[in-house]
């Protein structure tokens, strides 16, 4: 599959294949995994969300106890909530067809062991087998009410499952959207719900991607932004001056060609450049597309092109390798594998990355 991503052409058709959706879920996957390993998430999204709130898992919201006053207490730390107003789940001796029409008249004070209800709003009525029916409702409290109070109060009440204060979010809900002018056409962000994904994390400089494949344009206006270098290494002098077994390979290497340009060999290797773009074509630059992780850096290993040596197995491991070695978390091999499936040295490559 050779697509094009140069001059920022790419297209909306050069994401069709399932596989490719594949290997693109795959990378968000453990962008995002390596990203809560590495240093904590920041909320970048346009709602606030305290990144240190810490919620209890809620297993069954139709059961007794499902959310507590501490729960509660806990969420206000981080949430405000609308003053005197509160959301009760009660649970009544009636049929749901019954509820919706006979709501406003029910004696909530009565039913609710004298709390000074000043308005209610029906929210949901949820039927149980046995002709009952858990009914969740929005109450207004007279003016001088503490909802914690009645939270703690409402707690020992038998026929009340838990409350609420009404909570409320600040800021634009709308999930994230790029300002890349050809985002439109990038129709797999939000099918993989990355967009969703993009209000955790945009990707990290902290997270590299070894991109192996036939080269990766490392000038591309798209991409230049996030290519990796080698921090350890001074181009030019000849020297290995980090000492890792590579000459000057201050953007990667190509071990088809045992050098140190991975851009490609000739212009119709493009494939690599076009995963590169995929991966992490530069988000927010108003230029081109964006990729899944747009803020994380691309390691440019080219391991096959036109022209090149013959692609073997000890070739394969030695770049897996050397993108383990040189801080790679993540490593891109958008290629047929059928080949290698049980060679030693492939699987002893593949296994050191692991490791
Ligand atoms: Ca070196
Ligand atoms: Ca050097
Ligand atoms: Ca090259
Ligand atoms: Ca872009």
């Amino acid at each position: 599959m050779k697509k094009s991503f140069r001059g920022n052409h790419f297209t909306a058709q050069t994401f069709g294949t399932a596989k490719m959706m594949f290997l693109l879920l795959s990378l968000i996957f453990f962008s995002l995994h390596i990203q809560a390993q590495d240093d904590k998430p920041t909320r970048t999204g346009k709602i606030n969300i305290p990144a240190d709130y810490q919620p209890r898992e809620i297993a069954d919201i139709f059961s007794k106890g499902a959310v507590t006053y501490a729960d509660m207490q806990d969420r206000a730390k981080h949430f405000k909530y609308i003053p005197g107003e509160i959301v009760i789940a009660v649970e009544l001796d009636m049929p749901k067809t019954s509820i919706r029409s006979k709501f406003k008249e029910l004696l909530w004070q009565q039913e609710l062991g004298g709390l000074p209800v000043t308005a209610e709003k029906m929210i949901l009525a949820h039927e149980l087998h046995s002709g009952r029916t858990i009914v969740v409702g929005l109450f207004r409290l007279a003016a001088v009410t503490d909802v914690f109070q009645t939270i703690k109060t409402l707690e020992s009440r038998q026929n009340v499952l838990w409350s609420s204060p009404n909570f409320y979010v600040e800021g634009d809900p709308r999930d994230y959207t790029p300002n890349d002018t050809r985002y439109a056409e990038q129709y797999h962000h939000p099918l993989m719900k990355n967009n969703l994904a993009w209000d955790i994390t945009k990707g990290s400089a902290n997270v590299v991607v070894a991109v192996t494949d036939d080269g990766v344009e490392t000038p591309h206006a798209d991409l230049s932004a996030n290519i990796w270098t080698n921090t350890g290494e001074i181009a030019g002098d000849g020297i290995d001056n980090d000492n890792n077994g590579y000459i000057d390979d201050v953007k990667g290497w190509d071990f088809d060609n045992n050098n140190n340009n991975p851009d490609p060999n000739v212009t119709s290797d493009n494939h690599g450049t076009h995963v590169a773009g995929i991966v992490a074509a530069r988000m927010d630059n108003e230029t081109g597309v964006s990729g899944v992780a747009g803020l994380s850096k691309v390691m440019a290993l080219q391991f096959y092109g036109s022209g090149g040596s013959a692609w073997t197995a000890a070739l394969v491991a030695e770049s897996f390798a050397y993108a383990a070695d040189n801080g790679a978390k993540i490593l891109n091999t958008s290629y047929n594998i059928d080949g290698f499936a049980a060679d030693p040295v492939f699987i002893a490559g593949a296994q050191y990355v692991l490791n």
